[in-house]
């Protein structure tokens, strides 16, 4: 079966699990606006596409038959940014599953990712290098990777550091 994407795109695969705040970054990477509060995406997939790069937004939550549909519409991404919540050690053990999913798959075995550590302006929240020690990324040391922490609701230089990852 044939790519999902246009050959030609540049393809930015934002993802992680729902409520980590993928289409908040996506939104006001896009606008430069504030987003008061973004309402949860109900599809599969969600696209934009700007500044030359076409973003989409898959949610990942633990399943693995659901994660067979999802690989079509991610294969071939050359960025993968890997949104986690920095706030929810709950689901941690499951966010770290689906980045090493995704970190095995062929289809994304040239692929840059990011992993970016959202919400750290909540009190109590995980720090980047607690983050790198949870998922397990010392593993990864052959792969492209970064990390960044952030919160998506405030202006800092969170923006400029994803769009210097994809080269923008
Ligand atoms: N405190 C805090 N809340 C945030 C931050 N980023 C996003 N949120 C909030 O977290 C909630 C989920 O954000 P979304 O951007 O919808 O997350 P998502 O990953 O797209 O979620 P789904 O589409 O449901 O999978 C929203 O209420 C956001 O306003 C942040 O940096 N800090
Ligand atoms: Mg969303």
């Amino acid at each position: 079966m044939g790519s999902y994407w246009a050959s030609e795109e540049k393809r930015c695969l934002v993802t992680g699990l729902d409520g980590a705040g993928k289409t908040t970054i996506i939104y006001r990477l896009q606008e430069n606006a504030t987003v008061t509060s973004a309402i949860p995406t109900l599809s599969i997939m969600h696209e934009e596409r700007f500044l030359g790069i076409k973003w989409r937004d898959i949610d990942l939550g633990g399943q693995e038959k659901i994660r067979k549909y999802h690989q079509l519409y991610w294969e071939n991404s050359q960025f993968v940014i890997f949104v986690v919540d920095l706030s929810d050690r709950e689901n941690l053990a499951t966010a770290r599953c689906e980045l090493h999913f995704l970190l095995h798959d062929a289809g994304l075995n040239t692929a840059k990712f990011l992993i970016v550590g959202n919400k750290s302006d909540i009190e109590g929240c995980m720090s980047g290098t607690e983050l790198i020690d949870k998922l397990d990324l010392h593993e990864y040391a052959h792969r492209n990777w970064d990390i960044i922490t952030c919160s998506a609701l405030r202006e800092s230089e969170w923006k400029k550091q994803i769009l210097d990852f994809v080269h923008i």
